[in-house]
């Protein structure tokens, strides 16, 4: 196969005619299927040229695309449509909000409805004549307003809906509010902003609660809402989970962190994600565009760009102090042959071939039980101390001075080449920092690709002595979900040789303590096949 095939994802959505793909737009569940619209250029697999195409399931995994549901073709959208969301009305019919840019380059939001409504496929869309609906506020430049969210109904009967904005050197959400989801007007201050921060794309404001989801709309005072805002300045999607107060229509941070100061959705190749409340089963389901990291001639060469990111449910975590995210449940419907291995001990120095297991489509679930932690011996803080959260830069080599680890698994591994998975856990005080890192330092030989190491401190369940992640490779892409999904990296792997079935396995432990690979379950992932209806 060539190149580009192979690194092309076989289970996670993408174009079936390639081209450019980013952010994903407008999810919601209507007439029994699943939609997701997302921001495409059908002529090149370069950013420009945006339209909405639009893909349907009936699972979130299986997706059929559709006709471009909209296209630049109005005065108000002529320089793109871009990125914007769905809502759904109280008598059950669907209204897209989304950014024009104009041909005077001014960002406005604009409205869009089914040509037919008992299409379950919405094949069809018209603008309304009333756009464009709102236009950048006094304090906010034209370039600097954009992204729509999901509008709900507030206590007062009119709808809310947020706008990514920087406001006066502040990354904002402006508020919005309509009585019938025509005229728009301000709220009297921004939901949130952070002074200093860059523009905020793509905001999201969502509900959260522990084992379940939540529908945008009233809750019991106290519900703890997840902030979010994309931050394009370093391509991260950052959030905070606060409290939003209906009477003064504003959200504040409960703890320390605020949005763009505090936790990522995702410490890898992951932006603009959105979230939509699935009522057939009940939860919150975000999806999230995942980007190429090589070089635009490799993307013109390969003639496709970018994939989204399985849709992940998330949920507050039991202890209410932080989100959990993990691939919806619909994934392991494309599991097969699974092969296991239980108990063994990797001494420092361990590298271990997973038997049964090879390729680019796999599904890994591993956990770890951690040596007794003896404090006297521990190596003494270095770096850690200062930044407990970040990975170390020897990524999986060792040698620094982690108390235990890195150990974990390398997949797209073979010759000089891997991805490497791990935990590492550093000294911070008298605490030991467990971190999830991903290091591509040695993924691919090709010279355009990216060399980093991420990840992030990972918060532990249970009583800390094991360590579990979940590993899903799809060619290019590598999503990597720590402890239950308290810490994600998602990243992308470009290797030479390492692909198809040359692709294999590997344990290994760099650290200098044992630690003991309580189980690994391994699966092959069956394709999807991607067709227009
Ligand atoms: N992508 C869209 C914008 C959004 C950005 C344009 C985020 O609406 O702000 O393609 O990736």
């Amino acid at each position: 196969p060539s190149l580009a095939a192979s690194y092309r994802s076989a289970f996670h959505f993408q174009p079936p005619d390639g081209h450019w793909m980013n952010d994903p737009n407008g999810p919601v569940f209507y007439k029994g299927y699943y939609h997701l619209f997302f921001q495409y250029n059908g002529l090149a697999a370069v950013w420009g040229n945006i339209t909405w195409g639009h893909a349907v399931s009936s699972d979130l995994i299986h997706w059929n695309t559709g006709p471009i549901a909209l296209a630049p073709d109005e005065w108000y959208d002529r320089q793109g449509v871009w990125s914007g969301s769905a809502t759904v009305l109280q008598d059950g019919s669907v209204v897209l909000v989304y950014t024009g840019l104009t041909n005077q380059s001014v960002q406005v939001q604009n409205l869009a409805t089914p040509v037919d409504a008992a299409d379950p496929l919405l094949r069809q869309w018209k603008k309304s004549p009333q756009n464009p609906v709102i236009s950048p506020p006094p304090g906010v430049n034209n370039l600097d307003f954009r992204d729509p969210t999901t509008a709900w109904l507030a206590g007062d009967g009119r709808w809310r809906m947020l706008v990514g904005a920087r406001l006066a050197g502040s990354g904002a959400a402006l508020m919005y509010s309509s009585p019938d989801f025509r005229t728009w007007t301000p709220t009297s201050a921004p939901l949130h902003a952070v002074p200093g921060s860059p523009m905020w794309e793509c905001p999201d404001l969502f509900p959260v609660a522990h084992n379940a989801g939540l529908p945008l709309g009233v809750h019991p005072a106290g519900t703890p809402y997840v902030l979010k805002a994309s931050i394009d300045h370093t391509l991260t999607d950052s959030y905070a989970l606060g409290s939003y107060d209906a009477a003064t229509d504003t959200w504040a941070p409960r703890g320390p962190d605020d949005v763009s100061q505090g936790r990522l959705l995702d410490y890898g190749k992951y932006y603009a994600s959105k979230s939509f409340y699935d009522p057939v089963k009940g939860r919150r389901v975000l999806f999230g565009w995942i980007y190429e990291t090589d070089s635009q001639q490799s993307n013109i060469r390969r003639g496709w760009a970018s994939v989204q990111a399985l849709p992940r449910a998330v949920e507050l975590a039991a202890d209410g102090a932080d989100i959990v995210q993990w691939p919806v449940a619909e994934v392991d419907a494309l599991r097969k042959h699974a092969a296991t291995l239980r108990n063994v001990t990797l001494p420092p120095g361990a590298r271990l071939e997973l038997p049964g297991v090879a390729g680019c489509q796999l599904d890994l679930e591993l956990a770890f039980t951690l040596p007794p932690q003896d404090e006297a011996a521990a190596p003494p803080p270095a770096s850690a101390a200062s930044e407990p959260s970040r990975c170390s830069p020897e990524g999986s080599a060792g040698g620094g001075a982690l108390a235990v680890g890195p150990f974990g698994v390398a997949v797209l591994a073979a010759g000089a080449e891997r991805t490497a998975a791990y935990f590492e856990l550093a000294r911070n005080g008298t605490a030991a920092v467990a971190r999830v890192c991903t290091d591509l330092r040695a993924a691919s030989l090709a010279p355009d690709t990216d060399r980093g190491v991420y990840g992030s401190a990972v918060r532990r369940e249970g009583d800390g002595a094991t360590l579990s992640m979940r590993v899903i490779v799809d060619h290019s892409v590598v999503e990597v979900f720590a402890e239950k999904g308290h810490t994600v990296v998602t990243t992308r792997s470009y290797p030479l040789g390492a692909m198809d079935q040359e692709a294999r396995v590997f344990l290994f432990n760099n650290g200098s303590n044992s630690v003991v690979l309580q189980q690994a379950t391994a699966w092959s992932m069956n394709s999807i096949s991607i067709s227009s209806i």
